[in-house]
């Protein structure tokens, strides 16, 4: 006989001696919470479930719980099943939810200058961006993050270049971009950004980016191949237009009460497995991109590839990268041209 049968049997039995009726059912919950872990934290994002993200969440997830014994236990809720990302973010600083994954320009909407990593055409390669975000311009943005009072683990998680998807026609040069219904993610820059492109930007969080795609209340969207992919946007699109216009990354992030909690050796536990988590699934997204567009072709998407210049000329003539400058700061700008070189 195991030790909870032994324990349940006997709890059974000082309840018959007490007067009351063996029922199993009753006392199940007991020795489930008797062995229940002593930190039960959530993990919420936005990603449907087979993202690499929550492929790799899961993995790690498992990697904590062992390595500390079943002290601690995260739990993975995917495809905003808990709320949309800006609502998410309100939850995980009341500690509604302790973990949290988050777009750097989303995050802005709380920490400003922590969009800068996503500045249009920036980056020429994941090269520069691993750099950049492992290095100097990471732990920039992680300081301003923490003035928040939240905690950003070390490891960026990747989301990826952002390409262009419509429903209506191929985008070929920045010309094609004016007037067009495009979903933007729920942050200043993003806007910015396509009304530079002279768009009719729409902010929605990812949560209802499908419905509103297939409704046609907008005509197209931008994401990484990955999330076109695995939240299978090519069911509600026709185009798909490799803009490569910015990389876009995931801070994984933490309520700091929550974080700080957990005992000095638990909490180095806990970031050590989910930072190499994050560099794993940079590695599976990285890998996704090769052979993604092959897949998506033969689901029907259409691909073209245009030239960057005319984008980069359009935000330039519009004063984007100088407004940006502007409201970043030269310290923090002076920190990310480090990386990409001269922007302006
Ligand atoms: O909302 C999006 O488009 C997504 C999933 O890429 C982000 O989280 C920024």
């Amino acid at each position: 006989m195991n030790v909870t049968r032994r324990t349940l049997m006997k709890a059974g039995a000082a309840t018959a001696l007490a007067g009351g009726v063996f029922a199993p059912a009753v006392f199940a919950p007991h020795v489930a919470r008797a062995q229940s872990a002593e930190f039960s934290y959530k993990y919420a994002n936005n990603l449907p479930v087979t993202h690499p993200m929550n492929v790799r969440a899961g993995e790690m997830a498992e990697k904590i719980k062992a390595e500390t014994q079943g002290r601690v236990e995260i739990k993975v809720f995917p495809s905003s099943q808990l709320g949309g990302d800006t609502d998410m973010l309100s939850q995980l600083r009341s500690g509604g939810i302790e973990f949290f994954t988050l777009s750097p320009l989303i995050l802005s909407t709380l920490v400003p200058n922590a969009s800068i990593s996503g500045i249009g055409f920036a980056f020429p390669g994941y090269g520069e961006v691993w750099k950049a975000m492992d290095g100097d311009l990471g732990a920039y943005v992680r300081g301003q993050i923490a003035k928040a009072g939240i905690v950003a683990m070390d490891k960026i998680w990747d989301n990826g270049f952002r390409q262009i998807t419509t429903s209506t026609k191929p985008i070929e040069t920045a010309a094609d971009l004016k007037g067009l219904k495009i979903r933007v993610p729920v942050s200043p820059l993003w806007t910015s950004m396509f009304k530079a492109f002279e768009s009719a930007p729409a902010s929605l969080n990812f949560a209802e980016v499908y419905t509103a795609l297939q409704t046609r209340t907008v005509d197209a969207q931008e994401n990484p191949l990955a999330i076109i992919s695995t939240a299978k946007l090519y069911e509600v699109q026709k185009y798909c237009s490799v803009t490569n216009h910015m990389w876009d990354g995931f801070w994984f992030l933490a309520n700091r009460r929550a974080f700080e909690k957990l005992p000095e050796d638990l909490r180095a536990v806990v970031a050590k497995h989910i930072n190499a988590a994050g560099v794993l699934e940079r590695e599976d997204v990285f890998a996704l991109n090769g052979t993604l567009r092959k897949e998506l072709t033969e689901k029907g998407l259409v691909f073209n590839e245009p030239k960057v210049e005319s984008f980069r000329d359009q935000l330039r003539k519009a004063g984007f990268y100088a407004e940006w400058k502007g409201k970043y700061g030269d310290e923090a700008w002076a920190t990310l041209e480090k990386y990409t070189g001269p922007l302006s």
